[in-house]
């Protein structure tokens, strides 16, 4: 704007008082010891570790602060389209190694802090890992992050400071998974921001009345009304000034006590406000895929608080550029993750009819062009709804816009003349496509909503976006046609992914292809020039050792925290996801036991050719979900069986290694050999750890699903070990299952002596897992029974190529160089030109 004149005071000495960015040892060591004495407030001479991080984690910050501002300042200035990625969840991990590679500065810290007499790891390792989501969905909202900072895209994120994330997993003796909470504020966090200016009024409950005025408006008010406060995490991007923000809102009572109340002597009652209000974002809901949220209010609330303030401060800032409401999606999209954000399209309604005095019509339009709403399941249960009669109590004026919309003439107006000029008289079609399902309740289907009020709708993989259009929402692409309906399959950042997880893979990878990493990190196509040394065996024999070192530091890792003894010559063989019938890791531990059994059933001298093998599993199960819960404890008391058997233990091994996290997932996924994406066909929308560990050079074992087919489709069907039925086999076995039920015994022999043989108590417990096993024998909804002898033959196709170690190695060098596709920056870039239609923008230093 013109500015001629320093605003305030001298601008020199301004200018030369800045704090600038890091450059060397000297400076970071000046910057930590600096905040060892102000921020921490401690004796130079006398701090641990913990100090330690958090005075580096402190100087870290201050170099992100000068380029987020820098960063804020230019879009400010430029004021280019932005993008908002609204998501639930965002997991995070830990951020300090993040920060200093993106910044350039990990040698200078590392140097740094050496020189202050700590090491680098031993400071990274102080940090808690920040787990505000459950699994893949979050973890993609984060790489996607990355991605955006590190091309430039000015993209924000929109979520919740949980005060605790996801559960702490515990493991009782006898098997059972228990939760503790995360309080992962504890040692406070030194990469957020409090915003205390940046606040808004959000309100629950109370009464909606319609103008008597034809305008279709209304006036909310009433019941209660919170307080959402912003805090800024600053997202760095690898190797660019960058620095966008991730905005997570925490709930607060509007006063901190009601005085009314603390008058009349009801001082529990002044209080109880104040906790109520204060729940909202107390606590990261721990499911996935379950609908065990399903008429939870405080989910409900939660959702609409996080939508309600990011909206408004999305609008808040629009309104900043001067410009007419109509050139809203000019400058903003809205992608939404999943539908938990789909109340977001009835508040923009509200807000503009409400509010800002817009037509029906005319907002429609503009809502219509502003949101994108991603898919990321076609399992029927955790598709979301809503109970009308909650939503009428909690959000009375956005139940009636649901009514509207469904209704309006201009939406796909189910119930107007062009869906009865396409479909006349079609009832059921209509009934299947309504916002609204019948029955008591009645329940909104947020999908719908999700759909008819987004621009653009996609899945996460070929195969699930295809899956996407032909099922679950085959009536809409009918009625509004196949463009709408696209795919983005999902990517991971190689700079978590493999250049912080594995940093000797990468420097081999730097060194062998002559090219420093900054630049094939950015470009991860430019692996495909590993291509040829996997004919090269010296640089087999080095990646090898990689591998070997990183099983190893898998084995310290298990020794240290659970005193566990590894052995690391055996073949890593890995299953780290969240707990669930579709993903199949009873499938997994059955194969384990029929393993067992067929060593215990050899000679010592026939087992000596075998291969050893350890199994890992990790992850977590909904704290609601028996069935995933009674699998870890069939886990558990497996392993305590076979480990302590002296006939097979030095072949076979198996760990459960408990309170899986980002974090553990950078140490097992470099280690592993083969890992395991066994979903049943079409269950799995995408995954995202299958992309991990190819990236990483280890091979994959899995079903025909999600992206497992696509990376199939880039590695070479050679280079990866498929089993089971496909998609399209899987409806029909479904209803043999149930018409035509054929006896285990009959179907699936081996399979059968497995399940007897749990049965009989072999693993301990008596009958404590008859449910479990009774989903096998009975409707066998995930096809156990179809896919078990295909499982076993391609286990045994594993063993036998790992026999061919210089085959092997090479197998794992083309799977590596053959992953480019899968960085998140190519996903990121997808979205941004075909779906927000927004552009790169260069930062200026203030
Ligand atoms: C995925 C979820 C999910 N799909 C409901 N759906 C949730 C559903 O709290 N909830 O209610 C939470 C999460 N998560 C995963 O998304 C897919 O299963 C993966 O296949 C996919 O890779 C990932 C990212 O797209």
């Amino acid at each position: 704007s013109g500015r001629d004149k320093w605003p305030r005071g001298e601008e020199k000495v301004w200018k030369e008082s800045m704090r600038t960015l890091d450059k060397d040892v000297n400076d970071v060591t000046k910057s930590m010891v600096t905040h060892v004495q102000t921020s921490l407030a401690r004796q130079p001479y006398n701090i641990d570790n913990l100090g330690a991080y958090q005075a580096a984690a402190h100087s870290a910050r201050d170099n992100l602060l000068i380029n987020w501002n820098d960063t804020q300042m230019t879009y400010t200035r430029k004021a280019p389209k932005r993008a908002y990625y609204l998501s639930l969840e965002f997991l995070m991990g830990r951020t300090l190694d993040n920060a200093l590679l993106n910044l350039g500065l990990k040698d200078q810290y590392k140097d740094g802090v050496k020189k202050l007499g700590f090491s680098i790891e031993d400071i990274l390792d102080q940090e808690r890992d920040a787990a505000l989501g459950n699994g893949g969905l979050g973890r993609l909202a984060a790489c996607y992050l990355d991605s955006s900072a590190s091309q430039e895209l000015p993209v924000w994120g929109y979520g919740l400071r949980y005060k605790y994330g996801i559960f702490q997993q515990l493991i009782s003796p006898a098997g059972d998974q228990l939760e503790a909470p995360d309080p992962w504020l504890d040692n406070q966090n030194p990469w957020e921001l409090p915003r205390l200016d940046v606040t808004y009024e959000v309100r629950f409950y109370g009464h909606a009345d319609r103008l008597d005025d034809g305008t279709g408006r209304a006036i909310w008010q009433g019941g209660q009304e919170v307080l959402a406060q912003a805090y800024d995490v600053m997202i760095p991007g690898y190797g660019t000034q960058t620095t966008n923000n991730l905005r997570l809102w925490e709930s607060k009572p509007k006063r901190g006590f009601d005085l009314n109340s603390f008058n009349a002597g009801n001082y529990e009652g002044a209080v109880e406000s104040s906790n109520s209000a204060a729940a909202i974002t107390s606590v990261l809901y721990p499911n996935d895929h379950t609908n065990f949220t399903v008429g939870k209010e405080l989910r409900l609330k939660q959702q609409y608080f996080w939508t309600a303030a990011s909206l408004a401060d999305i609008l808040r800032r629009f309104k900043n550029l001067g410009k007419p409401m109509n050139e809203l999606p000019d400058y903003v999209a809205i992608q939404l993750n999943d539908t938990h954000p789909t109340l977001a399209i009835p508040e923009l309604m509200r807000i503009l009819i409400d509010e800002e005095d817009l037509r029906w019509d005319h907002a429609w339009s503009i809502v219509t062009n502003v949101f994108f709403y991603t898919n990321h399941t076609v399992l029927p249960e955790a598709l979301e709804k809503w109970p009308v009669p909650m939503i009428e109590h909690v959000l009375p004026r956005h139940m009636q816009i649901i009514y509207d919309i469904r209704t309006t003439d201009d939406a796909i107006s189910l119930a107007d003349s062009s869906f009865k000029k396409k479909y006349p008289g079609d009832r059921d079609r209509l009934a299947r496509m309504s916002l609204i399902e019948e029955g008591m309740p009645k329940q909104v289907r947020m999908a719908h909503l999700a759909v008819i009020g987004s621009r653009k709708v996609n899945g996460v993989a070929e195969l699930h976006s295809d899956l996407v259009r032909t099922t679950i929402l085959k009536d809409f692409v009918d009625f509004e046609g196949v463009s709408k309906f696209g795919n983005v399959t999902n990517g991971i950042t190689p700079r978590r992914w493999l250049d912080q997880c594995n940093p000797e893979l990468s420097a081999l990878i730097s060194k062998t292809l002559k090219l420093d990493k900054s630049v094939w990190l950015k470009d991860l196509f430019k692996l495909e020039g590993l291509l040829p040394f996997a004919e090269d065996a010296a640089f087999r024999k080095e990646w090898a050792a990689i591998k070997q070192r990183n099983k190893e530091r898998l084995a310290n890792y298990v020794q240290t925290t659970l005193g566990l003894t590894i052995r690391t010559d055996a073949m890593f063989d890995v299953q780290i996801k969240r707990i669930h019938e579709y993903k199949r890791q009873t499938l997994n531990i059955l194969g384990v036991i029929h393993r067992y059994f067929t060593l215990k059933n050899m000679s010592a001298v026939e087992r000596k050719k075998v291969n050893p093998r350890v199994v890992f599993f990790a992850g977590k199960a909904a704290p609601a979900y028996f069935i995933a819960k009674l699998t870890i404890r069939l886990i558990v008391n497996v392993a305590r069986v076979i480990n302590a058997d002296p006939d097979t233990k030095d072949y076979l091994q198996l760990y459960f290694l408990p309170d899986y996290s980002v974090s553990l997932a950078e140490v097992l996924i470099p280690a592993s050999d083969i890992s395991q994406h066994i979903s049943t066909a079409g269950t799995e929308a995408s995954g995202t750890s299958n992309m991990k560990f190819c990236l990483n050079g280890g091979l994959l074992l899995g079903t025909v699903d999600g992206a497992n087919i696509e990376i199939a489709e880039e590695v070479g069907e050679s280079n990866v070990f498929f089993f089971g039925h496909l998609t399209p086999a899987v409806e029909d076995l479904r209803y043999q299952h149930l018409y035509h039920p054929v006896p285990i015994e009959q179907k699936c022999p081996a399979l059968a002596h497995v399940i007897n043989q749990v049965s009989a108590g072999v693993f301990g417990d008596g009958g404590v897992y008859e449910p479990l096993l009774n989903t096998i024998r009975q409707s066998d909804y995930y096809l156990l029974t179809d896919d078990f002898d295909s499982y076993i033959a391609a286990l045994a196709m594993v063993d036998e190529a790992y026999l061919d170690k210089d085959e092997w190695v090479k197998k794992s060098i083309r799977t590596t160089a053959k992953m480019g596709k899968f960085s998140s920056d190519r996903a990121i870039v997808e979205y941004a030109e075909s779906y927000w239609n927004i552009e790169p923008v260069t930062i200026q230093k203030s």
